[in-house]
């Protein structure tokens, strides 16, 4: 005999009825997860939403991640990345190092992702648009999963282009893919406090709609556990839900926990599980237009990763070279390691109940031990507008 579902949060019987009648939710409902006490329910409303989208598909990658310089001047108050040009730590790669990082250990993947900082000797289209060339010639089979909105912005206004040419340029050197930083809180409230030099919220949202339809793909993120009031965590929501209604394109949504090690926020502290777990669950639930929702686990580690399966998400990011250096996170204070093997997502993703699906960085699928040989394979998920 089944056990009737108990719903202890009144609130979350109408939230269920909107969400099966297929209405998007709004600000009031946003806030009304954020608050439940109730998180077996939100888990199962989450989980529900996320089996309507990819029944029983958790995706994974198998990816190269480079960060290409760490050489910034915008000074977010997040960071402990950034570094100036005369501090000892600071990383500049030249394209040459790039490509040797990127074949360190074979061609046996489908995405190279990069993002640095605002570096004026390296964020030029004369640096990126030959490099992304020689990776397409080299690598045909890859995906290039580059740069954030923050950085083409930054770009645009080096070289005095719009956004629809730099985005044209970019799509023709063979940009596949944009990341989803540089979003932080679209509030500007927040911006005016902890980001003031980077591209605002309006700029961002244009920036990717530019790229969707010059057939880029994009993810999008919202960094949680600052200054932020849920409010403005599920406004940011709903400010990306309407673009991607106006310009499809978006992929996944990542919620990018804070971390405090060595950053002028440090007094914010660590996110608390229960924090990550509902990010996700929420997440899912309000941006019923974006098809995945990834829990990268060197940001919430494999162990909150794994359990936000069980709360919307449908995809764990993927492996890093075995020598890579991750810094963003690294130099923020994660524990989580530089490398995780396929095998291991496949067990986590297996252990969970979901079916593990490799994937590139617009979602096409391969099986597991698909190799470059083997030719591109399978479109089941088309990427763009899918
Ligand atoms: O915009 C920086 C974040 C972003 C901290 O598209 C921090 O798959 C937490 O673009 N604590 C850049 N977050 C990283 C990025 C990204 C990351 C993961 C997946 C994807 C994707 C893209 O990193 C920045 C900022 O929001 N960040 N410092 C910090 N201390």
């Amino acid at each position: 005999m089944s056990m009737p579902v108990r719903i202890t949060d009144r609130a979350l019987h109408a939230i269920e009825a909107k969400l099966e009648a297929g209405i998007s939710l709004d600000l009031d409902d946003g806030l009304a997860l954020f608050r439940t006490g109730d998180i077996h329910t939100l888990g199962r409303l989450a989980k529900a939403a996320k089996e309507r989208k990819s029944g029983k598909s958790v995706y994974y990658v198998l990816n190269r991640y480079i960060n290409s310089t760490n050489v910034c001047y915008a000074n977010c108050t997040f960071c402990s990345f950034a570094r100036g040009e005369k501090e000892a730590d600071k990383v500049r790669m030249s394209a040459d190092e790039v490509v040797a990082k990127a074949l360190e250990t074979g061609t046996n993947f489908n995405q190279i992702h990069i993002v640095g900082g605002h570096d004026p000797r390296q964020l030029t289209l004369d640096y990126w648009l030959p490099l992304m060339r020689r990776f397409k010639e080299l690598l045909p089979h890859v995906q290039l999963s580059l740069f954030t909105a923050a950085e083409i912005d930054y770009m645009a206004r080096r070289h005095r282009l719009s956004y629809d040419e730099i985005c044209g340029r970019l799509r023709e050197a063979g940009l596949d893919n944009v990341n989803g930083g540089g979003a932080e809180v679209f509030s500007e409230r927040f911006r005016a406090e902890v980001c003031p030099n980077k591209v605002d919220a309006a700029h961002w949202l244009e920036i990717h709609e530019t790229l969707h339809r010059h057939g880029v793909a994009s993810n999008a993120t919202m960094l949680y556990g600052t200054i932020e009031t849920l409010a403005e965590r599920v406004e940011h929501l709903i400010m990306l839900r309407e673009s991607q209604r106006r310009s499809p394109g978006y992929n996944a949504f990542i919620p990018l926990a804070f971390h405090p090690d060595g950053n002028a926020l440090s007094h914010h502290g660590w996110t608390s599980g229960l924090d990550d777990i509902r990010m996700f669950a929420v997440a899912r639930l309000m941006l019923d237009n974006f098809d995945h929702i990834k829990a990268y686990w060197m940001i919430q580690g494999l162990k909150v990763c794994q359990l936000a399966l069980e709360f919307g998400a449908d995809d764990m990011d993927g492996t890093h070279g075995s020598t890579d250096e991750e810094r963003i996170y690294h130099s923020a204070g994660t524990s989580s390691g530089q490398y995780v093997d396929d095998r291991e997502f496949r067990r986590l993703i297996d252990e969970a109940g979901y079916v593990a699906v490799r994937r590139n960085s617009t979602y096409e699928t391969f099986p597991p031990d698909w190799k470059p040989e083997d030719g591109i394979l399978g479109r089941e998920f088309a990427g763009v507008g899918a």
